[in-house]
């Protein structure tokens, strides 16, 4: 096929549920390649790659599934096969969302080829998304980690959540995820730690006894004043610099198996600071996987610091 020399394939997933607030997460994938990340997933480098441009990690655009917010199971079952099909194929499937439903098909599928119980999942986001009803309805934006855990997809301790913060989860909620052994690092703890070190830990238990590693990042994780484009926003978050940091070092530190950027929302961010803010995401999070291939391939370690 033509995504043959491809190490990672871009789908666009453009759904959301309807129990958002405020919706508008559909318009995400669109408005993610119009700032367009293509245009420097060649051997230009770019500015904002610091170090490197990705080399020759090669990656297509595989274009959108066919997704509509009335037909949630059918929409979800499709992008669900096509991420398990990449996964199949050796690719490293790269979500636009969407909101955060599509997670649970996004990891479902990589666990249908990886083994149930066999990823783990790097999560930022300012909410725990583990709810266990939205509006009568097991599917929504607020509640994939709870399914995918119940499903026996990704066990709750192969859980990391980096940038938790405000008076969501609820008291029930926080009970059910420590059972479950779910680590959250709240936005409070990093900011006494320091970002630098909770990533470096964050990759250390990602990593042990894993098959791979999945990275799932939530827009609103960064601070509604940086990326105000989404359906619910949440002061005191990320920097954009932050976020960019801590993607890289994942994409170099882990055995990333695919990733999502989601809950990009454009009607509410007339400048599109918020999609070029996610397109970067990916960005960053590629360079990171092509250094990791780079210093593979010269067995040494190039330092970025
Ligand atoms: B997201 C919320 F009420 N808990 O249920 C809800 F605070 O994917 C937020 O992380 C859910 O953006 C946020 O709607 C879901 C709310
Ligand atoms: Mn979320
Ligand atoms: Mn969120
Ligand atoms: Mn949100």
């Amino acid at each position: 096929s033509s995504y043959e020399n491809a190490t990672a394939v871009i789908v666009g997933a453009p759904y959301d549920s309807g129990t958002s607030y405020r919706s508008g997460a559909r318009m995400g994938p669109m408005a993610l390649r119009v700032c367009d990340y293509s245009e420097h997933t060649g051997s230009r480098p770019h500015l904002s790659l610091r170090v490197d441009p990705l080399g020759d990690l090669g990656v297509v655009d595989a274009g959108d599934v066919e997704m509509a917010p009335t037909e949630t199971i059918r929409s979800l079952r499709a992008l669900q096969d096509v991420v398990r099909g990449l996964a199949e194929a050796g690719k490293i499937p790269v979500i636009l969302g969407g909101d955060h439903t599509v997670a649970m098909a996004d990891i479902t599928g990589l666990a249908e080829h990886y083994g149930y119980g066999r990823i783990s999942v790097i999560h930022f986001d300012a909410h725990a998304d583990t709810g266990d009803l939205q509006f009568g309805s097991l599917y929504g934006h607020g509640l994939p980690m709870r399914r995918v855990i119940e499903s026996g997809a990704v066990p709750g301790h192969k859980f990391f959540q980096v940038g938790l913060r405000g008076y969501w989860p609820e008291p029930p909620e926080l009970a059910w995820m420590a059972e479950q052994g779910m680590r959250g690092y709240e936005m409070a703890e990093i900011r006494r730690r320091g970002l630098d070190e909770v990533i470096a830990e964050v990759i250390e238990l990602a990593g042990r006894d894993t098959d791979g590693v999945f990275l799932s990042v939530d827009i609103d994780v960064v601070d509604p004043g940086m990326a105000p484009g989404t359906g619910t926003p949440e002061p005191g978050g990320l920097t954009g610099r932050e976020l960019l940091d801590a993607v890289r070092q994942i994409g170099r530190d882990t055995r990333l198996v695919g990733m999502e950027i989601v809950e990009v929302a454009p009607p509410y961010d007339q400048a599109d600071v918020t999609a070029m803010l996610g397109n970067r995401v990916v960005l960053e999070t590629l360079a990171g996987i092509a250094r990791r291939r780079a210093d593979e391939a010269s067995g040494t370690r190039w330092d970025e610091s």
